[in-house]
């Protein structure tokens, strides 16, 4: 009935108490069979007379969205959750959980990446073509990430609604597709705005952007998670959930960095920032560094469509020499980030912090 098994005892040597997740144990394979039982209940969710056909495009919707990814922000939960739980048992049943809230933040994750390829008009994805571009989907793309927006309401609400913290658990989430969605409505606003004068772009209106439309949903939301888990409330993180802030808005000027100058076959995804006239790292930056010609020549190339706009604008990027920015600027963050961490007194709390930072610090994709 793919319920929870119990723990398995590898070599025979040493006998496992029953229910009890080993140490040690492969956590990584474990939460990705978790993603089978889901997808299927979902599927199999009797409440709104499917018919054959939705159920069979509601399958593949979810297959082609939520698991192909690197399964970062699904793992943070997991991860966060043992190391607050070091030092005591973890049932199968508690484990479980965890990787139910893991799921959730990749289905989080499906959703907001669907909607927001519509949005950006992005063409490439995880290393295959948008959802949306498939000629069967579209504009229905739309419902989709609805409904996978549904579908972790649903998930929560099945999974947790006898525990003590269901209510501090959904609003977390609500809460945080909030500020997500308010994020990604800055993101757009500003797109209008720069349109109309580019130097409209500052770092306190790029921060406040990717603070919504990234950092709460990507670092804080799995810890937060985690913590409401161990029974813990949030009141009392005021400080972790800041510096888990601030790594997003560092993690979103990678991305950014990327969008530019990485290799798509690396990221799995074709960068449309210069094209959509994105307030984008790359863009604040050069605004504050560039000539008056330097200026007028991103006045016009910036947010066009033509290749030929586009390299004018990466030529002027690379003659300010934005690679060496973003460099200094990434061992600023990262310096600033160690020293915020050795400041937090709880252990476990920094232990977190700093798998966080060790994973995306200087990444590549
Ligand atoms: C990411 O912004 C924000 C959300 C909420 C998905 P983005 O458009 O830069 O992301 P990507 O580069 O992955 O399209
Ligand atoms: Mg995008
Ligand atoms: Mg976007
Ligand atoms: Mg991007």
């Amino acid at each position: 009935d793919g319920a929870p098994s119990p723990a398995k005892c590898s070599s025979g040597a040493v006998p496992q108490k029953r229910g009890v997740v080993p140490e040690g144990a492969d956590y990584r394979e474990r939460f990705v069979k978790v993603y089978d039982r889901l997808r299927d209940e979902l599927v199999a969710d009797d409440s709104c007379e499917l018919t054959d056909e939705a159920r069979r495009w509601v399958a593949q919707m979810i297959d082609y969205n939520v698991p192909g990814g690197k399964l970062n922000r699904g793992m943070s939960v997991i991860d966060s959750y043992l190391l607050l739980k070091q030092g005591s048992e973890v049932t199968e049943d508690e484990f479980f959980l965890a990787c139910v809230l893991g799921w959730c933040m990749e289905w989080f994750q499906a959703c907001a990446l669907l909607l927001d390829d519509i949005m950006d008009d992005s063409h490439t994805r995880r290393d295959r073509i948008c959802w949306y571009k498939r000629p069967e989907v579209g504009l229905a793309g739309i419902n989709d990430g609805i409904l996978l927006k549904c579908h972790i309401a649903r998930l929560i609400k099945k999974y947790f609604r006898e525990k003590p913290y269901y209510t501090d658990i959904a609003e977390l989430w609500t809460g945080v597709a909030l500020q997500t969605s308010h994020g990604q409505m800055l993101d757009l606003i500003s797109t209008r705005n720069g349109a109309h004068n580019l130097t409209k772009y500052s770092i306190e209106g790029y921060q406040r952007i990717v603070k919504y439309k990234t950092s709460y949903y990507s670092f804080y939301l799995p810890v937060a998670s985690a913590l409401l888990l161990t029974g813990a409330k949030l009141d009392n993180f005021s400080g972790l959930r800041d510096i888990l802030v601030e790594m997003g808005v560092y993690f979103q000027a990678q991305d950014d960095y990327l969008d530019c100058f990485a290799d798509p076959s690396t990221t799995g995804k074709i960068g449309t920032d210069i094209e959509d006239h994105k307030c984008s790292w790359l863009i604040v930056q050069a605004l504050g560094q560039a000539d008056c010609n330097q200026i007028e020549v991103l006045q016009n190339c910036y947010g066009k469509k033509d290749s030929s706009s586009v390299s004018k604008v990466k030529s002027t990027y690379s003659a300010l020499d934005l690679k060496g920015i973003f460099s200094e600027f990434e061992d600023r963050a990262y310096k600033n980030l160690v020293a915020s961490i050795e400041a937090q007194q709880d252990p476990a709390v920094q232990e977190i912090l700093k798998s966080f930072l060790k994973k995306i610090h200087r990444r590549k994709k």
